[in-house]
């Protein structure tokens, strides 16, 4: 995983406090300093580093457990509450709300734009999005050339004319076709600094495509210094988000991390390496618990209950057990789900089922699924969603055209709604308290235990 060493001793100090007999001044004090020591080590800037942690000390000697939690799963919940808020908070998702949605990429020499726009063009195809790629780099004769290569590998098509002077003409002899896709990627040429010719490059640029969004690529392997160059890049360009590549090859990504969340361009995308699939979208919420190595049931629960607030979550609660359980409600299981973390961060918050005793891979399978039936969902007419016996083959193919998802995705989600009808059924008598949830836990566990083979 990406930060080893930082996510290694971060949960050695998480185990300081699991192991403790009971919170108190000094255990704070001790785990404040261990968490300020991984984080410098990490290259993450000195102030940041006082600053989270006179927030996590501030928060651990004054608030109360709320009902329900120990001292000592409180004091991890603040340390992965801070953590969350010092990487960038909640999500930052794209929203492509319009067609086509212009993305641009730039920033300087190296720092992994082509390769990066290659990335995220699979990483949106794949997810039911017409994707193209235009290639801008005038500055380097090979630069199209790899940016056309990249793109007949993920299958996604490439407009670029090696001939061009400047990249405003590439932009004026693509841009009728553009409404052909629903997103467009233009990746742009870098340069050895944010010199005024790039800057005024960029803008030329941006001005002939009015980009929805611009996302600054930066190596991670300049750590904190990555602050100063989001945000000359930030003012000077128009940036509204930040991919941070080469996690994989450089200690010093905590600090490109967290430097980048506190200018005004927050980083969405990560770089693991040199292939089309090392690569996600930046979740902090997810990226830290994975840090954390969040290991214990009740911050599941903790979770849980927060996601399971929602009013709609109630007024679903409600139509469950009415019996009327519809696609609508499946999928608001799901955002709920997602709400709660990766399939992987809520094992691991299972006890006695740790990552390492699933086997690899049948997890990702199924994250993978979730994705795929949210796209196939949005497809849907609201009439299908509230009542899916209507589904006819005929729908079943023009979803499938929409979503971009074979039509034996849309059955198997038909078929995952019969199931989860039925163990709605089963689990009607569950009165939703933590006690229900947790007994529903411990039968999750044993069903799987048997499964796998412990
Ligand atoms: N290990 C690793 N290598 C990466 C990653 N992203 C890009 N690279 C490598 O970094 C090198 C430069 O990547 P490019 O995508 O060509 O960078 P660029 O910003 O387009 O470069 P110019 O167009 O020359 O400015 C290539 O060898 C990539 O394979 C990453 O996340 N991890
Ligand atoms: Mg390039």
């Amino acid at each position: 995983m990406v930060l080893d060493k930082l996510s290694d001793s971060l949960k050695e100090t998480l185990r300081k406090v699991t192991g403790a007999t009971f919170v108190d001044e000094k255990l704070i004090n001790e785990l404040v300093k261990d968490i300020q020591r991984a984080l410098l080590q990490s290259d993450v800037n000195v102030q940041l580093v006082f600053s989270v942690a006179k927030e996590i000390k501030d928060r651990a000697l004054k608030e109360k457990p709320p009902k329900g939690l120990s001292s000592k799963e409180h004091l991890i919940n603040i340390v992965y509450d801070e953590l969350v808020k010092f990487v960038g908070g909640g999500s930052s998702e794209i929203e492509m709300k319009k067609k086509p949605f212009l993305l641009m990429l730039v920033g300087l020499f190296g720092a992994g734009k082509t390769t990066s726009s290659s990335k995220i063009a699979k990483y949106y195809a794949k997810r039911g999005k017409n994707v193209l790629l235009v290639s801008t780099d005038t500055w380097r004769p090979a630069a199209a050339d790899q940016l056309a290569q990249l793109g007949k590998q993920i299958g996604v098509d490439v407009f670029t004319d090696k001939t061009a002077k400047k990249p405003t003409d590439i932009i004026k002899k693509f841009e009728k076709e553009f409404k052909n896709y629903d997103l467009v990627i233009i990746d742009t040429a870098g340069r050895d600094a944010l010199s005024d010719e790039l800057t005024a490059e960029i803008k030329e640029i941006n001005a002939a495509v009015k980009a929805d969004e611009t996302l600054l690529v930066i190596n991670s392997d300049i750590g904190q210094a990555a602050k100063a160059q989001a945000e000359a890049f930030h003012e000077n360009c128009n940036v509204t988000g930040v991919v941070i590549t080469k996690l994989d090859g450089t200690a010093k990504g905590g600090g490109a991390l967290t430097a980048c969340a506190v200018t005004g361009a927050p980083v969405k995308f990560i770089g693991l390496g040199e292939k089309v699939d090392d690569f996600e979208e930046f979740k902090p919420e997810g990226f830290v618990g994975r840090l954390l190595g969040m290991g214990d049931l009740e911050s599941l629960l903790e979770k849980a209950k927060d996601a399971f607030k929602d009013e709609d979550m109630d007024a679903m609660g409600e139509r469950v057990l009415s019996g009327d359980f519809n696609l609508v409600d499946l999928y608001q299981q799901m955002q709920a789900m997602k709400k709660m973390g990766s399939l992987k961060k809520i094992m691991s918050m299972v006890p006695g089922m740790s990552q390492a005793q699933i086997p690899k891979g049948a997890l990702d399978v199924q994250e993978e699924k979730l994705e795929k039936w949210k796209y196939v969902m949005d497809s849907m007419a609201r009439g299908e969603l509230e009542d899916p016996s209507v589904l006819s083959p005929e729908r079943i193919e023009r979803i499938a055209k929409g979503s971009g998802q074979p039509e034996k995705e849309i059955r198997a989600l038909i078929k995952q709604h019969k199931q989860s009808k039925k163990m709605v059924k089963m689990m009607k008598g569950m009165d939703g308290s933590e006690k229900g949830m947790q007994k529903m836990m411990q039968k999750m566990q044993a069903k799987m235990g048997k499964k796998m083979k412990f």
